[in-house]
Order: structure tokens, then sequence, then C-alpha cells
């Protein structure tokens, strides 16, 4: 070997130890995000009237679900978001739920890589994924936009190139699914003897991070906090990562949860079902609401209803907000609770074709002071109340 070969090889090598030491952080998944909102595109999920308000508190929203999701689903979910401050990622769970809009809309297309489950969830579904990106979306889209003699000659070349372009640009989330009950486990195939010990777990994630580059290391208890087990899992795979993020997701509804997932070693939490239940709150709230008030409420009056009718703490609006970092969850809770239960007053007269969605735009408006409610999110809100109205996907949203 040449003196100057053997200095290359030296020099590579230490610029992969370095980034395998962490020094150099390429990974594109922000270390800053400590938050993410699950959305399920499952129109049963709904979200909160007052979504942007509450995913100001967060750092991204991850799109994905295992039931009941489907093209437009998911599309009417990037639609809400576009009024939403933080980045999307989509994390379909069928290569059919890819679409231009959802490619365009997202700042990640997340693949999961399942560690504990069939071979079929960790590369079948992969395999799929990429014949779909290549021959069904990329090739119709060369198709539709180039003259047939070119696209002809020219899909079968460059398809492939493509998707292998937007596959670069993809994050892995190499999953470990602890909670064998949960709809993700049932896809993936894992059962109760496919949960891992700690020292399991670390194994799959060194692979994980060393060997598969996965973005994402993510221990998955969906539908269930893990408490002790899942922190031990966590202190286990955490040292390990050099190069991946390592998130916990499952069942987080207080921030001593958060807290004991984040001192463990996570970087960030993954919240779901209680963003979801923010939605039922809020129409349980509004039928005993309905002839508490002569006249028209006023977001005041809402709130001091409130104070009697529930205990606010106890709501999914209070436990979601106790997993971000906002000031005073509570109180931020009380806040959007009336404010989502004005809005609902507001809409009703247009869903009943009395008022005008403008004019209920304007109303609103007036009288709520909240920067991320913004007077175009609320005119598309109430565009979508009226009966073939072309605003916002109100079927995801408790106006009625
Ligand atoms: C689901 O980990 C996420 O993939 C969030 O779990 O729905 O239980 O909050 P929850």
């Amino acid at each position: 070997m040449t003196v100057s070969r053997w200095l290359h090889s030296v020099a590579e090598g230490l610029a992969s130890g370095v980034a395998q030491a962490g020094v150099l952080d390429a990974n594109p998944v922000p270390r800053s995000w400590r938050h993410v909102t699950k959305l399920d595109p499952e129109p049963a999920k709904r979200l909160p009237l007052c979504y942007p308000a509450y995913l100001a508190h967060t750092d991204a929203v991850s799109v994905g679900g295992s039931t009941g999701v489907t093209p437009t689903t998911t599309e009417d979910t990037f639609r809400l978001l576009e009024f939403a401050s933080p980045p999307a990622i989509h994390e379909p769970s069928a290569p059919t739920h890819v679409t231009d809009r959802t490619l365009s809309e997202s700042a990640f297309l997340a693949v999961p890589e399942v560690l504990n489950g069939t071979s079929e969830a960790l590369v079948g579904t992969l395999g799929e994924g990429i014949a779909a990106l290549r021959e069904d979306l990329i090739a119709a889209r060369l198709d539709r936009h180039l003259p047939g003699w070119l696209s002809g000659r020219l899909t079968p070349h460059v398809a492939p190139l493509l998707s292998a372009h937007v596959l670069n640009r993809a994050l892995f989330e190499a999953y470990i699914i602890q909670n064998p009950e949960s709809a993700a486990a049932r896809e993936a195939g894992v059962t109760a003897a496919d949960v891992l010990s700690p020292t399991e777990a670390r194994h799959r994630a060194l692979a994980a991070d060393a060997h598969l580059e996965s973005e994402v290391v993510y221990v998955e208890y969906s539908g269930t906090y893990g408490g002790e087990a899942a922190t031990e899992v966590i202190e286990a795979v955490a040292p390990e990562l050099n190069w991946a993020r390592l998130w916990y997701g499952g069942g987080l509804r207080t921030c001593e949860q958060v807290r004991a997932v984040r001192d463990a070693g996570a970087d960030a939490v993954v919240v779901g079902d209680v963003f979801h239940e923010i939605a039922e709150a809020e129409t349980d709230l509004y039928r005993r609401l309905e002839g508490a008030f002569d006249g028209e409420p006023t977001l005041d009056r809402i709130e001091t209803w409130l104070d009697d009718a529930v205990a606010v703490a106890d709501t999914a609006a209070a436990q979601y907000l106790s997993t971000t970092p906002v000031d005073a969850p509570v109180h931020r809770a009380r806040t959007l609770l009336a404010t989502s239960l004005l809005i609902r007053r507001t809409l009703d007269p247009v869903l009943a074709a009395d008022a005008s969605p403008a004019r209920a735009a304007r109303n609103l408006d007036a009288a709520i002071d909240d920067e991320s409610l913004s007077r175009s999110f609320l005119s598309a809100l109430a565009e979508g109340t009226q009966e073939n109205g072309s605003g916002l996907p109100v079927t995801h949203l408790p106006v009625r």
C-alpha cells in the first residue's frame, strides 16, 4: 500500500469513527424534538376543535394509524395540518396512503421497521412500499407529465432513481413493540413471546443504530404506559445509540411519566390517544353546556361554567398538555376547552343554515384572542361546517 492510500484509508476510518461516536450529528431528525404528537387519520379518532392551539406545544406531528385509514382520510389530516405550526411526519401503514399531497406536505416519510415482529414487518412491507412508490406513484406521475413517446422510454430508468431519492430522504423508525395487545403488535405479528428483555432490546437497538442506520429507535407501548419495564428497556438502549434518536410512546398522560422516560434516556416522547380523547371530552361537555345559558355565552362565562361542571385537571385536555412543556397546563386546558365550546356554539347556526360562515368566522375572530387560532383557520373551519362547504374536512373534528 502506498503512503497516500494508507493515509486515505486512515482518514476514512477516522471520519466513520467520528460519525459513529456522534461527534458529527448528521441525523436529519432534530435532537431538539422532545415531544411528538401522533395523529390517527381514522375519522372516528377526531381532533380537538382548537387543534392548532394544542399542537403549538408539540415539536412534530406524526400522521399514521393501523386501522380505518385510507388515502382520503390521510390527505384530509394533512389538509387540517396546514393550520398547525409543527412539521409533519407521514408514517403510512399501506403504500397506497402515500400520495403526491402527503409527500409534498410532510417533512419526512417515515418507514417503520419492526425489530421484534415478523420478517414481513421488517423487510416485506418495505419492499412492497418501494415497489408501489416506483411503479404506481412515481411512474404514474411521470406518465402524466411526459408525452407518451418519451415516458415509455424514460420512465423505466427514471422511476427507480426518483424513488431512491424519496427513500434517501425518508426516516427509518426501528420499532421495539412491547405491548402485544396493541393494534401495532397485531399488524406486525408481535406476540407476548416477542416482547424483549432489556438486554435483547439493547442488542437489536445496536443493530438498528450501527448497521441499519435507522434514524429513530422507537420503544412502543402504544395504548398503555410501560412503567418500570419500559424505563429499564430505555436505560439499556440509550447509551448504545450514536446515530439514532430514542423515542418512547405509549399511554403517557402525566408530566411524571414523561419525566421518568426522559430521565431513563429517551430523546423524545410520542403522545397519541389522549390527544384524540380531547375531542370526545369536547362533545361530552358541549351536551352538558346546552341549555346552561340564556343568550350568547362569552368565553369568560363558559370558563366559569366549566369550573363547576368538571375537574379540568382530570380532563384529556389537561393530561395531554401536561405531557408538553407548556406552563400551567391545567389553566391552558381550561382556556382551550372553553374556546372549543364557544367555537362549537358559534358554528351551530352555520350547521343549521341560519348563519353564514363568514359571519360566524367574524364573530369568532372578535371573541378569540389566541395567535395559534388565526382568522384564516376560523374561516376555513366555518366554511367546512356549512353543508357542501369547501373549507376544512370537519368530519375529523367534533362539530356535530
Ligand atoms: C402510538 O406510541 C404512540 O404509536 C402513542 O401511544 O396512543 O398510547 O399515546 P398512545
